[in-house]
């Protein structure tokens, strides 16, 4: 969980993205309770009902419809309840116009219809070609490539001009850790961004809704009628197809000079762990079938990517345990590595990241890299023997825990502690720098977008330099798996430890 403290990204936070009574010009959106009573009604729906729609309003739903669509909708509302939503693509709904795509929820009460032209240009076997697409990824080795290849299908199939794999940090900013772009794109790969570009109700609303598509940025919005006031409350379109985006955000992608979004949600154990996030230069709205398609191949990904994760944590713990092997051999054949911060960083580099190892060993510091001064290494141990974690101990913001490392929070931000003998505790101390001038950071920050002075709302990229304060002396937070290779280490090194007094005490009996 982030906590933001700087006010003005609380407000990022507050954006009733859910509840803007507006939707995208590419649909319309009818709300009627359950006798078929109009209650809502966008105020584009005369292009696809030849109705005004403040004569729609308080009428019956049924009444304008032909018998096959009602008959459809009838028929799927059935199902409704045990699902976040149906669709049915290419129904007549009203004749003499258009074939249309629909699609139905229910929100609380009320039942939610909402439709767009269908588009025939590019028919296709929606299923065969998802069931393709992920039979493919199978076949894939390493993760990374896994990565690559999704994406590269995901850009054949939308048509869109760059597409990536937004990947989240535990604190809730972001990677692009994988990307396709079609020639001439500039490259968003290996960036940073903070938490605030994809605020906390967004993230929480990605979890519910695994999709979302922005068709063209310079729209207009379309408003529902009426207007919401005392008696009509605000309707809230969190699984609607067609919502408009906020303005925020909006404003966001003029400045990235994107003009098309479409983004589908990484659900990993039930958390959002990432985005699939595709961008157009200029407008782009893929067909309904093939929205559909993609959101199904989304979450084929999200299962398949799943059961790698969990794959590599098993093969993780395996290689941890051989790690601890070889410290002890090593080390019980010679003793001085035990004081080899440099060995020490080399032999766990590849298992935990680090910037920087101090060894606190018999009152003596020895430090190799990044690591805070000599001084206050040895202030730090007898600090840490003071508050007595007999455990592994970690923290992203060591100067919080012992404030004259504050002196050197750029190079040694965060620290994991591994106690290795019993009081005065002796201690191997891993440090990693300030994660802020350590990465790339994405949308240009250093140049503040253009003001969107009509309002005190804080505008996307201003607000990174709210997001640096944040995380100025922060280093990349520790994980549990960094944790258990820490573990790992401390009960290997103890072992070695017991061995060697072992043989002290022999020698001294
Ligand atoms: C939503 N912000 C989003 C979304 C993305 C990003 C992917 C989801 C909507 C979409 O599909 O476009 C951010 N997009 C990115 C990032 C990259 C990208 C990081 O391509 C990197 C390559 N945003 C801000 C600030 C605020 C803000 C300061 O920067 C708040 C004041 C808000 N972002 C914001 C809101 C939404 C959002 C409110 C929700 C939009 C919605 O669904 O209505």
């Amino acid at each position: 969980g982030y906590e933001y403290t700087d006010a003005s990204l609380i407000v990022c936070d507050r954006e009733p993205i859910t509840r803007l009574e507006e939707i995208q010009n590419f649909a319309f959106l009818v709300a009627m309770s359950n006798d078929w009573t109009i209650v809502r009604v966008s105020e584009n729906c005369e292009t696809f009902f030849n109705v005004k729609p403040e004569k729609l309003l308080g009428t019956r739903f049924d009444t304008w419809v032909s018998e096959t669509a009602l008959h459809d909708i009838r028929n799927r509302m059935a199902i409704l309840a045990s699902t976040t939503g149906e669709r049915i693509f290419d129904v007549k709904l009203v004749q003499g116009l258009p074939n249309v795509d629909l699609s139905i929820h229910f929100q609380g009460d009320l039942l939610i219809v909402e439709g767009e032209r269908t588009q025939k240009t590019e028919r296709v076997e929606a299923a065969s070609m998802v069931r393709a697409m992920a039979a493919r990824l199978t076949k894939v080795p390493s993760i990374e490539k896994f990565h690559r290849d999704a994406v590269r299908q995901v850009l054949a199939i939308t048509g869109f001009d760059r597409v990536m794999i937004y990947r989240f940090d535990t604190d809730g900013h972001g990677e692009v850790i994988a990307e396709s772009t079609r020639a001439g794109v500039d490259s968003f790969l290996g960036l940073h961004y903070p938490a605030s570009d994809i605020p906390r109700q967004a993230r929480e609303l990605y979890l519910r809704n695994p999709f979302r598509i922005i068709a063209d940025v310079a729209a207009p919005t379309v408003a529902l009628l009426p207007p919401a006031d005392a008696v009509t409350p605000p309707l809230d379109l969190s699984m609607s197809i067609s919502r408009a985006v906020s303005p925020v955000h909006i404003e966001y992608l003029r400045n990235m000079e994107v003009g098309a979004s479409l983004s589908i949600s990484i659900v990993v154990e039930e958390k959002l762990w990432g985005l699939i996030a595709c961008h157009a230069n200029g407008p782009r709205l893929p067909s309904f079938i093939m929205r559909t398609a993609s959101e199904l191949f989304g979450a084929m990904y999200s299962m398949m990517l799943e059961s790698r994760l969990r794959r590599g944590s098993e093969e993780h713990e395996h290689r941890a345990r051989a790690l601890a092997d070889r410290v002890i051999t090593m080390i019980a054949g010679d003793e001085s590595l035990m004081e080899d911060a440099q060995w020490l960083q080399d032999m766990t580099r590849d298992m935990l990241d680090c910037d920087g190892v101090a060894i606190y060993r018999r009152g003596k510091a020895h430090l190799h890299g990044a690591t805070p001064s000599e001084h206050n290494v040895i202030s730090l141990a007898h600090h840490l023997n003071a508050a007595s974690p007999s455990r592994v101990f970690t923290t992203d913001k060591l100067a919080s825990v012992h404030a004259p490392c504050s002196e050197t929070a750029d190079r040694a931000a965060g620290m994991l502690s591994i106690p290795i003998s019993r009081v005065p505790r002796d201690y191997i101390l891993l440090f990693r720098r300030e994660r802020l001038s350590e990465i790339r950071w994405g949308g240009n920050p250093a140049k503040p977008a253009e003001a969107g002075t009509e309002s005190e709302r804080i505008s996307p990229r201003k607000s990174f330099a709210a997001f640096a304060e944040l995380v100025r002396g922060k280093s990349n937070p520790f994980s549990d798996r960094d944790q258990r290779i820490g573990e790992a280490i401390r009960q290997a090194l103890i072992e070695v430890i017991l061995r060697y007094s072992d043989g002290a005490s022999d020698e001294r009996r």
